[in-house]
């Protein structure tokens, strides 16, 4: 039975929706392929494992996007308008079955392969003789401490807390400990050496995120939360606040500055003689 032209589908249509998943995919690949918007270098072992895992998902990823797009697009141009009958099936047992268990295998064995990397983050400690250095978020700014010579950490309270004044951890001045705390706006941190971070907020949740590190790790009110890294590349990098934490986040950052030890050294040398002459 010949069909009324009005009836008829359009092959055009199939035909350009084909070609157009085919440029999209190719363009997509080009510009992972190509590295077009890429992180900058790992500055540290952690660092490089993280990217491994990365592209590790990224490839296996990247296969079955192609994979499936190619398929979509040749199933739209082989089924395009030919005036032939329609024919479908219904379900499938056994491909529901085998897309199924290669996803689950898929998302496992990635799981598997990145919890070496995930456990030394967060359930190994940080090594012994590592560097202790609190970072604290608030509104809109972040602030380190140092423990200083005396190795610990003085207390604080919340009412202390004025940052105008020059105290914007609210260091209490009636504890002895607290008195050699040094208190900067950016990090210094000796490169090729273990640096165990005390991540804490004043108010809201905030997120410590270096890009160079691969770290990101939420601030949460009411904790400490600890990380540790080993940056070995001196240099300067940024910390930008990861979290949408109220109107001023935008302009939530400070800098990590990965320095030689030496350079560390005279820098907190620096920053306690300043202490001794307030
Ligand atoms: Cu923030």
């Amino acid at each position: 039975m010949r069909r009324k032209s009005g009836e008829q589908g359009s092959a055009a249509v199939a035909f350009t929706l084909a070609t157009v998943l085919l440029i999209f995919t190719i363009v997509t690949v080009y510009l992972f392929v190509a590295k077009i918007w890429w992180f900058p270098p790992a500055i540290s072992q952690f660092g490089t494992q993280i990217d491994e895992q990365f592209h590790r998902t990224l490839i296996i990823t990247g296969i079955v996007f192609v994979l499936a797009q190619l398929g979509l697009a040749l199933a739209i141009f082989r089924s395009r308008e030919r005036g032939q009958k329609v024919s479908f099936f219904e379900g499938n047992s056994a491909m529901e079955l085998i897309w199924t268990l290669a996803t689950i295998i898929m998302f496992v064995g990635l799981g598997l392969y990145g919890e070496h990397a995930w456990a030394e983050a967060h359930f190994q400690g940080a090594a012994p003789g590592a560097l202790q250095l609190e970072v604290t978020g608030q509104q809109f700014a972040w602030n380190f401490r140092y423990a200083g010579p005396d190795g610990k950490f003085g207390a604080t309270r919340p009412e202390l807390v004025s940052a105008s004044s020059g105290n914007p951890l609210g260091l209490d001045p009636r504890d002895a400990t607290s008195k050699d705390d040094v208190v900067s706006p950016v990090a210094y941190v000796p490169a090729g050496q273990e640096v165990e971070l005390l991540i804490r907020t004043q108010d809201v949740t905030h997120s410590f995120y270096v890009r160079e590190l691969r770290l990101k790790q939420d601030a949460v009110p009411g904790m400490t939360i600890h990380m540790h890294f080993n940056a070995t590349v001196p240099g300067q990098y940024e910390l930008a606040c990861a979290e949408l934490c109220g109107l001023g986040h935008y302009r939530m950052r400070s800098f990590v500055n990965v320095v030689s030890p030496e350079e560390f050294d005279k820098w907190m040398r620096d920053q306690e003689t300043a202490l001794q002459q307030q």
